[in-house]
């Protein structure tokens, strides 16, 4: 069987690029009403009646029949098991990723996620205290999308931020548990794990069951009934985003070896039939070149398949006028991965404003990103970097504000507080205010 990939071929300067580009870029965020109803009535039915539910839904969906919920539960025993189990080359790279990992969001923490307060001219003290998440729970696909390097991404940062208990969530059809994944799980510190998974094991850690302590936020990435479910628990918990299909957009000058861009498009096509890979180049004979690199490796790849639908269905090559209307359109995708293939990405990095991650040069495959290099791989998708940021530490802390008012801080603040309190015709709030007043 061979297979045949045929991004859409796009100019900017054609009359149509308008339309093309709407056609082909565009996502909707949809949602599938029969899936809704699914998942609204297992949600009810797991708040309702707890383990019982979770173990029904566990047998039927999953084919995992047991007699209680302690026969869900991989104890820390089984986690290491694992780790010792795996080839010794896989326990270094684990290892060596999550200290990566772990470095860089130690970095982040420092950057962005500690307490801070100040003292006005009155000797009034104002501040932000933050704190970390009691407890999470982590989502992980089982099947065809178990990843461990997103264990790691998810349980990492909730670590670093100082989460007392990281609860894990995995489903394992038919029993089958991916002994990669319980590793990640270990190397990542997770604090309790359970072979459940769907919309039942969504609705155990937003709820909590007899066996399965509720949590405070549930991230990871998941399917359409994994999607919808945290979407429904909003509210009763914290999620993180909902996350689409990979993304990758190549924002090529032409320097970086066409066989490297052509793979790197691959990386991304390959997750999944719905994935997005686009080439943005000034270039229209290196645009040629990809192509013909994406015609010759294509059939070298074990998922040749996935990549010749998703470059198809929804990849693009895209000849731009310039390097700089390239950054515009970028800006215009907000792709996940943004990669800046060129040899002076230092130019354009300025002029990149909306992605979830930027790899700059041609060394930097995204692929090293999706495993090691140090940021997290969950990112926003489907044009959600226009106001949202990659999973971090921030997602598994709170903010609280601090105040204490000085006696003289009371009289300065206590006469605004009571113009104002008089003003909204509140009475208790302005004399609250005044009797502090001397
Ligand atoms: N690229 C994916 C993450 C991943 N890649 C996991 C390989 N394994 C996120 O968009
Ligand atoms: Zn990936």
């Amino acid at each position: 069987m061979t297979f045949v990939a045929a991004p859409a071929l796009l100019t900017t300067a054609d009359a149509q690029f308008d339309a093309q580009f709407k056609a082909r870029l565009h996502w909707s965020a949809d949602t599938d009403a029969a899936i809704e109803q699914r998942v609204a009535d297992i949600l009810a039915d797991v708040q309702q009646r707890g383990d019982a539910a979770v173990l029904e839904y566990t047998a039927r969906f999953d084919g995992l029949t047991v007699p209680n919920m302690q026969a869900l539960e991989l104890t820390q025993a089984e986690l290491m098991a694992a780790f010792d189990s795996i080839p010794a080359a896989q326990r270094t790279a684990l290892e060596s990723a999550a200290k990566r990992v772990r470095s860089y969001h130690e970095a982040q923490k420092k950057a962005c996620g500690e307490s801070w307060s100040y003292r006005d001219e009155d000797g009034t003290l104002l501040g932000q205290k933050v704190t970390p998440l009691d407890r999470v729970g982590i989502y992980v696909p089982g099947g065809k999308a178990a990843y461990p390097s997103s264990v790691l991404m998810n349980a990492i940062p909730a670590h670093v931020a100082g989460v007392g208990e990281i609860i894990m969530v995995v489903p394992t059809p038919k029993g089958e548990k991916n002994a990669l994944v319980l590793a990640a799980a270990y190397v990542a510190g997770v604090t309790r794990a359970f072979t459940i998974g769907g919309a039942q094991a969504v609705a155990a850690l937003a709820y909590g069951t007899q066996s399965i302590p509720a949590v405070h936020k549930i991230t990871g990435p998941g399917n359409a009934y994994v999607a919808a479910a945290k979407r429904r628990v909003f509210g009763t918990v914290g999620i993180d985003m909902i996350a689409g299909p990979s993304e990758i957009l190549v924002l090529a000058d032409g320097s970086t070896p066409a066989d490297w861009v052509a793979m790197d498009l691959f990386s991304q096509a390959e997750h999944d039939e719905l994935a997005q890979s686009i080439l943005l180049c000034p270039d229209a004979a290196y645009i040629a070149q990809v192509q013909d690199s994406i015609n010759r490796l294509l059939n070298e790849m074990p998922r040749a398949e996935i990549i010749a639908k998703s470059l198809t269905g929804r990849g693009a090559l895209i000849h731009t006028r310039s390097m700089e209307e390239a950054c515009e359109i970028s800006n215009r995708i907000a792709p996940e991965h943004l990669e800046v293939s060129s040899n002076a990405p230092h130019k354009w990095e300025p002029l990149l404003k909306h992605a979830g991650a930027i790899f700059l040069g041609a060394y930097t495959s995204e692929s090293l990103g999706d495993y090691c290099a140090g940021p997290n791989h969950v990112l926003p998708t489907s044009g959600t970097a226009r106001f949202s940021s990659p999973l971090g530490v921030y997602d598994f802390q709170k903010r609280s504000s601090l105040i204490e008012v000085s006696e003289q801080g009371a009289q300065t603040l206590g006469q605004i507080a009571s113009v104002l309190a008089h003003g909204e015709g509140l009475q208790a709030h302005a004399r609250a205010a005044e009797m502090r007043l001397k």
